[in-house]
């Protein structure tokens, strides 16, 4: 069955940009009757090229899956009476409760409009301090690192042209053919023209077969590969003196740590030959220009944050960052993952990526938004520990969920599921029926990413426009459109607009002096530039694609190495737990997979879980390509079949986190936290693995 878009106003066409990833592919959407044609599109330094979920993702507009209208207890109710219904209880609770017992989880797949009016929904319209996001459990380790070294944190601080006329490139847990497929252009371009590729990862992934060198380390040890890389740099003599010298403060504290880890020690600990890192660090000396990412492998730990300064350490003694074409980045995950981190949905953030508890920010953020500065609150506490909380003595009873689906995506997520079903009141904005919109008391149905105006902005800080094909069907809103109906509903009508523009230009107001100043960035620029670099102050400014040029964002303008020491996983493996475990993506499907385990091609692309096993650690249990296993931790036990395969280390085993029920990954991860950024461990536990009787 098809929705019923005979009433809708058909629309020529619209040049956007992909819903899913931070690489915000070009698209061009032609709208016909009920179909709508996608078309790859260039932008910026993306040549025209999506993956299988750009091709599809147009399918999930007409899909009969798509949530239609309000509903209430599962029953389907008008807006009025779900509005009405959210804001009695609203009331009800924080009467009883206080302000904070009400608490909002974003995503940052939301516009940058979305993300803004979130924060500000939260501090003015709720005064809560309970607000955070899913970008915690995302890029959070990297920012707080970029913070610590640049005095900033902007994804990939050059555009992505850099990377194809780079030299060589150290890519620390990332697999970007197929988390990012069309990227791969640019790693081939350098690797065309003589560049060398160096991946890190515990699997050989298709992007590790693309490198000139695999690092295939143990799960959880990149921080003690990095210290063993600073080592080998220092005493073959390979160390950047001038740039130390002239950029950076703190080397002397790092260099007698470097020492300590001597390549046979590095090998010990990580499963990395010393041959092997003996020829990672000349390459990335010989080079003249090379680059160093992180992507989640290496920052999806509880020491994540120490694990990426440790990366930084080493760019900066090999004199890369703030070079012409020398770096080091992050690769930001979601569509607007960068966005969605600068304008107030982080529990501790004010918009233009500012501080909370600064009063300077509060003032200048108070002023826009017409209020007291003493009346903000202050900050709350991280997405994981948010949800930890829900419906605890003193925790949030209730909680409101715009873009994303902790249910499957959390770790330890059979007890976030318990959280989340002990609550008073649970308000899940969606469009599709999601694993947690499914335990939701208040269903509300809401647009499109085609559906919509907005802003995002992309892995390289690049702030780009996202156009609407055609309106939402009859009865579906906006994010924007629903916020502003509560906001009137609890008597704050004023504050928050659901129109993307007048959102925008306010946000630009606010975030003006920030560190991601968007002041200087209109609709209508971007209409006519196709995008502008953060920070941009002023309508006369160019925007910002390479940053550092002449100083950090440090109040000295220097980069800070910061001292960081190894640790093993939180978890390690025992005689109980003998096996590690980690988790990512498949090419196939979007996170929580709410959105593409909904689109039939895709489906039958990647249809069920599967636990990724060597031949040899399939062999001890005697499980056989296909067989059910039964993987067990500390926190639950999930079964899924094993796909065998020698490519994965012999003493791990992978599964993606896309599914929910049996083989839900997440019933299993660990969620302790990174003391810093709050990050919990997803990419390293202990597990058990048992066959399963036919
Ligand atoms: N197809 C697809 N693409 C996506 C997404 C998606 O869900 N599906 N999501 C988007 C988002 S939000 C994000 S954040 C990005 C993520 O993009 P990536 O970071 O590329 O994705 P992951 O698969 O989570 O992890 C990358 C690799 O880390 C490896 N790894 C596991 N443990 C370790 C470790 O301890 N050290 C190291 N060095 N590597 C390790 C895994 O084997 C995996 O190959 O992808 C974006 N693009
Ligand atoms: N084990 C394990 N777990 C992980 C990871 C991992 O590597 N391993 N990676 C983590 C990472 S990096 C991330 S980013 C998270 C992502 O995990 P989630 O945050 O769960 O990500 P999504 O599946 O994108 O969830 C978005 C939800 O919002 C809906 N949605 C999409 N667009 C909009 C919109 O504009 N408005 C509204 N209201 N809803 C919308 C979608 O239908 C979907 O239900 O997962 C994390 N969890
Ligand atoms: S790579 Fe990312 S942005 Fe590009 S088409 Fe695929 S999911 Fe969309
Ligand atoms: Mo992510």
């Amino acid at each position: 069955m098809k929705l019923p878009l005979g009433t809708l106003e058909p629309m020529p066409g619209a040049a956007t940009h992909c819903p899913y990833c931070a690489l915000q592919c070009g698209m061009d959407l032609r709208g016909d009757g009920d179909l709508v044609h996608v078309a790859p599109r260039a932008t910026g330094d993306n040549p025209p090229g999506l993956c299988q979920k750009g091709w599809t993702a147009a399918e999930l507009l007409t899909s009969n899956e798509r949530l239609t209208t309000p509903t209430i207890d599962g029953e389907p109710t008008t807006w009025e009476r779900a509005l009405a219904h959210i804001t009695q209880r609203i009331q009800q609770i924080q009467h009883q409760h206080g302000p904070d017992a009400v608490a909002i989880l974003g995503g940052g797949g939301l516009t940058n409009e979305k993300a803004y009016a979130l924060g500000k929904f939260a501090r003015v319209v709720l005064g809560t301090k309970n607000i955070d996001y899913n970008g915690r459990f995302c890029m959070s380790s990297a920012a707080a690192a970029g913070i610590k070294a640049f005095g900033l944190d902007r994804g990939l601080p050059f555009p992505m042209a850099d990377i194809a006329s780079a030299e060589a490139i150290l890519l620390v847990g990332s697999n970007v053919a197929e988390t990012m497929p069309p990227f791969v252009h640019h790693l081939s371009t350098m690797q065309s023209n003589g560049g060398a590729l160096i991946v890190v990862d515990p699997r050989r992934t298709p992007t590790a077969k693309r490198a000139t060198l695999h690092l295939q380390l143990t799960p959880g040890t990149d921080l003690a590969l990095a210290q063993g890389l600073l080592h080998l740099a220092i005493v073959e003599g390979y160390v950047d003196r001038d740039y130390i010298g002239a950029r950076t403060e703190g080397f002397a504290e790092v260099h007698p740590i470097a020492m300590a880890y001597w390549p046979e020690r590095v090998e010990r600990i990580t499963g990395v030959p010393v041959s092997q890192q003996r020829k990672a660090i000349r390459i990335l000396h010989d080079a003249g220009n090379a680059l160093v990412l992180t992507a989640r492998g290496a920052e999806q730990h509880a020491k994540g944050v120490d694990t990426v300064s440790a990366f930084v350490n080493l760019a900066l003694a090999l004199g890369l960052p703030g070079t012409e074409g020398n770096r080091y980045g992050c690769l930001t995950g979601q569509g607007n993952g960068q966005g969605g981190r600068e304008h107030g949905q982080k529990a501790d953030q004010l918009p233009g990526y500012r501080k909370l508890d600064d009063p300077k920010a509060r003032e200048h953020v108070a002023k826009v938004w017409g209020v007291d500065p003493a009346d903000l609150p202050m900050p709350g506490v991280s997405a994981y520990e948010l949800l930890d909380a829900l419906g605890q003595p003193n925790g949030p009873r209730a909680l409101l969920v715009f873009g994303t689906n902790p249910v499957v995506s959390a770790p330890r997520a059979k007890h976030v599921e318990e959280r989340l079903k002990s609550l008073d009141l649970l308000v899940v904005a969606d469009l599709v029926q999601s694993e947690t919109a499914a335990i939701a008391d208040v269903v509300l149905p809401t647009a499109q990413w085609a559906e919509e105006e907005g802003t995002t902005t992309n892995l390289e800080g690049r702030v780009i426009r996202r156009r609407r094909l055609r309106p939402p069907p009859p009865k579906v809103r906006t994010d924007l459109e629903i916020l502003a109906g509560l906001a009137e509903s609890l008597g704050k009508g004023d504050k928050i607009s659901a129109d993307p523009r007048r959102t925008f230009e306010e946000l630009g107001r606010a975030s003006a002096g920030g560190i991601a100043d968007y002041a200087g960035i209109s609709y209508e620029r971007l209409d006519r530039d196709g995008g502008v670099f953060w920070p941009c102050p002023t309508k006369d400014h160019p925007g910002t694609p390479r940053m550092f040029h002449d100083g950090f964002a440090t109040p000295n303008g220097r980069a800070r190495f910061v001292p960081v020491e190894y640790r093993p996983a939180v978890e390690d493996v025992d005689s109980t737990y003998p096996v590690y475990l980690t988790t990512g993506r498949v090419l196939a499907h979007y996170q929580s997979g709410a959105q593409t385990r909904r689109i039939p091609s895709l489906r039958r692309a990647a249809p069920d879980p599967f636990v990724e096993l060597h031949p040899q650690l399939a062999g001890r249990h005697g499980i056989e390509d296909g067989d059910e296993v039964r993987v067990v931790s500390r926190r639950g036990e999930a079964t899924a079949p094993a796909r065998i395969t020698d490519t994965i280390r012999t003493d791990t085993a992978f599964m993606p986190f896309h599914w929910s029920g049996a083989g839900r990954a997440n019933t299993l991860t660990n969620p302790a936290l990174d003391p810093t950024s709050k990050m919990p461990e997803f990419k390293v536990c202990a597990v058990r693995l048992e066959k399963v009787a036919p």
